[in-house]
């Protein structure tokens, strides 16, 4: 911000000094320019000045038994607040997105400075659609994944206020389940292959009926693997237009195309929350995280953009009803197989809830209970900082694009203000530079190639010398009794334990690459 204030004085002053040299040619066009990029300089500022960015919650957090609520109308209510914030601050935004096209598409703009930018941005008008048209995609899905009937579906429908989704003590959920607020009810059902087909609804079925139409299409018993995804269209105007919640399958050993499937998803989604079954034993079935972890690694590895953050993530211990002993040790030792497995793990992120205990007080009008008070406190500061992110990736585009064009307008007003002979001069001693740039270029490659592979070296001596240290030794080497897989087929168990061993050694060069800073190889790049 204050680079911006910088960037803004620097702007007053170019055009105090441009009218004071009447003289300069391209006078007009000049000013206009200037003046058209200043206002939308300022725009920018307000996107990063405005309430839009100081999404506060403190009144709520400071009284939150202000107004006795039942959970679902406080789950609502967050839903709600999160939308209207996104809106205000997107609008700003596509306004700064407008006043750029404007400058670029004025008859006023230079052709010579048009050139300059399509070179450094590319096709700036496409650019600017694109940058739009990512503003405006208004689907902000919260994911919920986790293990199979650790109880996700019910937390979806505590989250909706209505009992919409088929929920069973047997595997139920099949397809990915969309659910999103519509006047008109809809279900749109899509096939392994795609094809989809709309269920015919009179619009006057009531919660119980779907549910239990439903079952036909979700639940695996019945409807086997034949339907990809199901989009429920309901009135839940908590959810207004933006918010989309996506109930997924358990995700189980066997289940591979679901971790791929869930990246549809996961890289757009405001928040993840993962559904733990603490009853189960030996906690959090870490085998189901890291098929996550390790579809994430793979998509990095072969360059797609879209992953997702893991921070976040929300972990949610549910079924808490049914802990009757060493609840705080079993708590424990789900926090300690959590932050050994996922990045950045912030255990204030864990949540102990009975979305089942939640969803009777709630049918009958009882106030919301502490635990899952806490829980949506916690999805209430997580999103906003979520939908920041993605607003200060556009800020920053802005911004930075906005001061090279004031960079390519000043450097345009210094050389108009230079002599026929100060011109060809400077024209002179570019071609020069120009052709020593020529002559260095094959020595400059092969040294930039040599000390490339030297870092190479230098960080794999590193990574060695690590791996073999004492400290990291022990770390490789100390397993406990919980580690050991629970599987009674000798190949299964070795098969489980080569894995094991690897996530072991892959975590401790992730520890080297963090301490590191990745070996010291960016710090070389730039
Ligand atoms: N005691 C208790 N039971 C719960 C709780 N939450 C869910 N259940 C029950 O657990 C069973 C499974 O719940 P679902 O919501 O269908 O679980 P799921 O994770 O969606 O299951 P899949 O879709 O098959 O992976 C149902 O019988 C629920 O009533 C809870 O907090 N406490
Ligand atoms: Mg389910």
């Amino acid at each position: 911000m204050t680079r911006l204030s910088h960037l803004e004085n620097k702007f007053v002053c170019i055009g105090i000094i441009f009218h004071k040299v009447p003289s300069a040619p391209f006078n007009d066009e000049i000013a206009y320019v200037l003046f058209k990029t200043l206002m939308a300089i300022k725009s920018t500022y307000s996107v990063l000045y405005r309430d839009t960015l100081t999404f506060d919650f403190k009144e709520e957090r400071e009284n939150p038994d202000k107004v006795h609520k039942t959970a679902c109308s406080e789950a609502a209510n967050v839903i709600s607040r999160m939308a209207t914030f996104d809106r205000k601050a997107k609008s700003n935004l596509y306004k700064v997105y407008e006043e750029i096209e404007d400058i670029v598409k004025s008859n006023h703009f230079f052709p010579e400075i048009n050139d300059e930018v399509t070179a450094e941005f590319g096709d700036i008008i496409k650019v600017i659609h694109l940058q739009k048209s990512d503003v405006c995609e208004d689907i902000c899905p919260i994911v919920i994944i986790g293990e199979t009937s650790a109880g996700k579906s019910t937390f979806v429908n505590l989250l909706l206020g209505v009992e919409l989704l088929p929920q069973s003590p047997l595997t139920c959920t099949s397809p990915i389940c969309r659910i999103c607020n519509g006047d008109n009810k809809r279900i749109i059902l899509a096939d392994s292959e795609g094809i989809q087909q709309n269920l015919n609804l009179t619009n006057t079925e009531g919660v119980e009926e779907i549910r239990i139409l439903l079952k036909d299409y979700i639940c695996a018993t019945k409807a086997g693997e034949k339907y990809k995804a199901v989009d429920i269209c309901w009135p839940i105007p908590c959810l207004q237009n933006k918010i989309m919640i996506v109930d997924t399958p358990g995700i189980s050993p066997d289940n591979d195309i679901l971790a791929t499937r869930l990246f549809e998803y996961l890289p757009s989604a405001l928040a993840f929350i993962y559904i733990i079954n603490p009853t189960n034993a030996g906690g959090v079935q870490s085998d189901r995280l890291q098929r996550i972890l390790d579809e994430q690694e793979r998509r990095k590895c072969i360059g797609v953009k879209s992953v997702f953050d893991p921070r976040r993530a929300i972990f949610v211990c549910n079924k808490w009803d049914q802990m009757h002993e060493d609840e705080e040790k079993v708590f424990h030792h789900i926090k300690g197989q959590l932050s050994k497995k996922w990045t950045n793990f912030d255990s204030s992120k864990m949540y102990k809830i009975s979305a089942w205990e939640e969803m009777q007080r709630s049918k009958n009008d009882q106030p919301i209970s502490d635990t899952f008070k806490a829980l949506l406190r916690g999805i209430d500061q997580m999103i906003p900082a979520c939908l920041q992110e993605k607003i200060f990736r556009h800020v920053s585009w802005q911004r930075y694009f906005l001061e090279r064009l004031h960079f390519k307008l000043a450097a345009r007003i210094i050389n108009a203000r230079r002599t026929e002979d100060e011109k060809r001069m400077m024209a002179k001693q570019v071609m020069k530079r120009i052709q020593k740039v020529r002559e260095n270029n094959t020595a400059v490659q092969s040294k930039l190639k040599s000390v490339a592979i030297e870092q190479c070296l230098k960080s794999s001596e590193q990574l060695y010398h690590y791996l073999h240290l004492p400290e990291t030794r022990i770390k490789l080497c100390s397993w406990t009794e919980d580690d050991l897989p629970e599987k009674d087929d000798i190949d299964k168990i070795e098969k489980e334990l080569m894995c094991l061993v690897e996530e072991c050694i892959a975590g401790q060069i992730k520890t080297w690459l963090q301490e590191t800073s990745y070996g010291g190889l960016p710090k070389f790049m730039e």
